[in-house]
C-alpha cells in the first residue's frame, strides 16, 4: 500500500508532510513511481495523462484542487473514486481573494495606484457597499464563503448556480433560464464556477454585455468581472475589447486560457487589469497532505469518502 504524489512543483513539499502525519506510509512522488502496483491511492495536481492509467492497482484519486477539469480531460483515467480538495484553509483564502478584489474596484483602487505614480492628489467619490451589487457565480464551497464575506461588508449579494440556493442574505438565481436576470442585476461579477462543457466559454462579450442593465450603482464607471474559476471559462479577446468598449469598467483574473500568462498579453500593462498567477487560494501543503491521508485512511476503514466528484456533472 502506497500514496503516489504527482504534482509539480510542489510534490516534495507534500510528501514530507504526508510522511510527518503517517510515518509508516510508504510515500513516492512521481516521476519516482517504484512498483506501480503497490501503489493504491494518488494525490495529484495536473497529472501527466495515462501516468494513473498506469497504476494497477490504484483505489483513490486525491486532487490536489477543488477544481478536477484537468484530472477528468484525461481520456485514460481510471474508473475509481476521485475526491476534491476541500478545506477550511482554502476556503478562507478563496473568500479574501474575493473579497480584496471586489473592494479594489468599487474603491477604485487601480485609479487610485495610477494617481500615485502621478504623485496626484485626487479624490473620486465612491458608493457604498450597501450600493453595490455583487453577483457571485458558482455559490459552491468557495462561492457561499465568499457570499458570507461580503455581506459581513454590507454588499448586495446574488448568486447564480446550476440548482436554487438558500443562503442568508443572498439572492438566489439558478440555471439558464434566470441568467440574464442575475446579469442584469449585478455590478460586479465574482466567478468561482467549475470548468465543464456546460460552462466553458461562458464569460464573453455577449455575456459582459447584461451586466448591471437595471438600476446601475451610479458611482461604479461600470462593471467589474473577477475570474478564479478556470481560464477556460474566459475568452480572453472578448475581455480586453469589453474593456476597451467600456463594456467593463475593470477587471481581477486570477486564471487565464494559457498558464503562465504570456508575458506578451495585454492584460499585464492594462491600467484597470489585476493579474495573480493562479494563487486565489493556494492551500497550505500540510492541509492538503493532511486531507489526502485522511481520504486514504476512509477507504482503507471503509468509510464513505468525502467530496467525492460526480464525473457526470464534471465537478
Ligand atoms: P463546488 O462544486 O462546491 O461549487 C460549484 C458551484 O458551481 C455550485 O454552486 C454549482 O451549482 C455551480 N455550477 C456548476 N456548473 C454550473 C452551471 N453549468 N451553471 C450554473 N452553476 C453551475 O466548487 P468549489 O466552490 O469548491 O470550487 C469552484 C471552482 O473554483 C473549482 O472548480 C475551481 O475551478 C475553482 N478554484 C480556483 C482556485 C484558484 O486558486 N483560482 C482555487 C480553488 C478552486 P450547484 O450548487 O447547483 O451544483
Ligand atoms: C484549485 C485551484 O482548483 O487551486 O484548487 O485552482
Amino acid at each position: 500500500m502506497a500514496l503516489l504524489i504527482a504534482a509539480t512543483a510542489r510534490g516534495q513539499q507534500f510528501a514530507a508532510h504526508a510522511r510527518e502525519v503517517a510515518p509508516d506510509l510508504d510515500v513516492r512522488v512521481a516521476p519516482d513511481l517504484g512498483n506501480p502496483a503497490e501503489i493504491d491511492t494518488a494525490l495529484v495536481w495536473l497529472p501527466p495523462r495515462g501516468l494513473l492509467a498506469s497504476l494497477p492497482n490504484l483505489k483513490l484519486i486525491v486532487s490536489v484542487g477543488a477544481g478536477v477539469d484537468a484530472i477528468l480531460a484525461d481520456p485514460t483515467l481510471p474508473n475509481v473514486p476521485l475526491t476534491r480538495f476541500v478545506d477550511p484553509d482554502l476556503t478562507g483564502r478563496m473568500a479574501e481573494y474575493i473579497t480584496l478584489q471586489v473592494l479594489t474596484h468599487h474603491r477604485r483602487m487601480t485609479e487610485y495606484r495610477m494617481l500615485q505614480t502621478e504623485r496626484t492628489w485626487k479624490y473620486i467619490p465612491e458608493a457604498a457597499a450597501h450600493e453595490v451589487r455583487v453577483g457571485i457565480m458558482g455559490l459552491g464551497v468557495l462561492g457561499s464563503a465568499s457570499a458570507k464575506a461580503l455581506r459581513a461588508l454590507g454588499y448586495q449579494v446574488r448568486a447564480w448556480s446550476r440548482s436554487p440556493k438558500q443562503q442568508e442574505g443572498v439572492v438566489s438565481f439558478a440555471g439558464d433560464d434566470q441568467l440574464d436576470a442575475f446579469l442584469a442585476e449585478t455590478d460586479i461579477l465574482a466567478v468561482i464556477l467549475p470548468l465543464t462543457d456546460d460552462t466553458r466559454g461562458l464569460l464573453n462579450r455577449a455575456l459582459f454585455r447584461k451586466l448591471s442593465l437595471t438600476g446601475r450603482t451610479p458611482l461604479l464607471p461600470g462593471p467589474v468581472l473577477i475570474n478564479a474559476g478556470r481560464g477556460g471559462l474566459q475568452l480572453d479577446s472578448d475581455i480586453l475589447a469589453a474593456l476597451d468598449a467600456g463594456e467593463l469598467y475593470a477587471a481581477s483574473l486570477d486564471v487565464f486560457q494559457t498558464e503562465p500568462l504570456p508575458a506578451g498579453s495585454p492584460f499585464w500593462s492594462h491600467p484597470r487589469v489585476v493579474v495573480t498567477p493562479h494563487n486565489a487560494a493556494e492551500s497550505a501543503p500540510a492541509a492538503i497532505a493532511r486531507y489526502a491521508i485522511r481520504q486514504m485512511r476512509r477507504l482503507n476503514e471503509g468509510q464513505a469518502l468525502e467530496n467525492v466528484v460526480d464525473r457526470g456533472r464534471g465537478y
